[in-house]
């Protein structure tokens, strides 16, 4: 199979994408009167200089128009749930590769909760979409969330290794995963990913301190980037907070 061109959405092996998915996820409850209009959201993707913007397929074919204008390259999110079910978590897929590819997207991403009694279900959906995507030339990423019965009584530094060497095996050009905080077991994890990039999801919104300090430590310990949400849009100032991050970054 032909090598997919991960450039597509990074620069020379770094990335920052801004994930505006959380709609679906947690509903409006992270939104204020601005951030919960896309329209916001494609602004500062484009003004803060993302490499990718990261939609489900709603607002991937709604804004469709004003995402092409930006020419931000567009990942779509191929699986999703909401936050109302309870029980063991899955995340089913909701989009087709040949969707995502229609509206424009140039990469697909995928979450799969390891060590819930439904992985095998979500691994099975994974390796289907990410043969075709390839196939087809478009970027596989694969958020890799550890969850569920499966990761009771196991370390952190533990689950954030296995989740990047998860991303390697199963066949993700990049993987996205929760930083534990310790550079240390996160250098181990970017190790254990191989040739698999590792980047890093944001979580709830911090101090802008704390947060361009923890991008710095990534950075430092050799992960590729960054794939956040909250802490970048719901920022009093999303664009110029992007400036600092894409600084540590890309050094510009
Ligand atoms: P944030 O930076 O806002 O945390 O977004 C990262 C992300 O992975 C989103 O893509 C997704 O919607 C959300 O976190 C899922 O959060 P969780 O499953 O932890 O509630």
């Amino acid at each position: 199979m032909k090598k997919v061109n991960v450039n597509k959405i990074m620069t020379r092996g770094k990335a920052m994408f801004l994930a505006y998915d959380q709609g679906l996820e947690h509903g409006p409850v992270d939104f204020n009167d601005k951030n919960v209009d896309p329209h916001y959201i494609i602004d500062i993707a484009k003004r803060g200089k993302f490499n990718a913007v990261i939609f489900q397929k709603g607002i991937a074919e709604k804004y469709n128009e004003e995402i092409k204008k930006s020419k931000v390259p567009l990942l779509i999110k191929l699986n999703g749930k909401t936050n109302m079910r309870k029980g063991e978590p899955i995340s089913k897929q909701i989009c087709s590769v040949d969707e995502a590819i229609s509206l424009g997207a140039v990469a697909v991403g995928f979450t799969i909760y390891a060590g819930s009694e439904f992985e095998p279900i979500m691994m099975r959906e994974f390796s289907k979409i990410e043969e075709e995507a390839h196939k087809k030339g478009l970027v596989v990423v694969v958020w890799i969330y550890p969850r569920g019965k499966g990761v009771k009584g196991r370390s952190e530094k533990e689950l954030m290794a296995y989740a990047g060497r998860m991303g390697l095996e199963i066949g993700a050009d990049i993987v996205k995963l929760h930083y534990n905080r310790n550079k240390k077991d996160l250098s181990w994890t970017v190790k254990s990913a191989g040739k698999t990039k590792v980047v890093i999801a944001g979580g709830v919104k911090t101090g802008e301190k704390e947060f361009l300090s923890e991008v710095k430590d990534i950075i430092g310990a050799g992960g590729a980037g960054i794939a956040v949400g909250r802490n970048i849009w719901k920022s009093k100032d999303p664009v110029e907070l992007s400036k600092k991050v894409h600084k540590i970054i890309f050094g510009k």
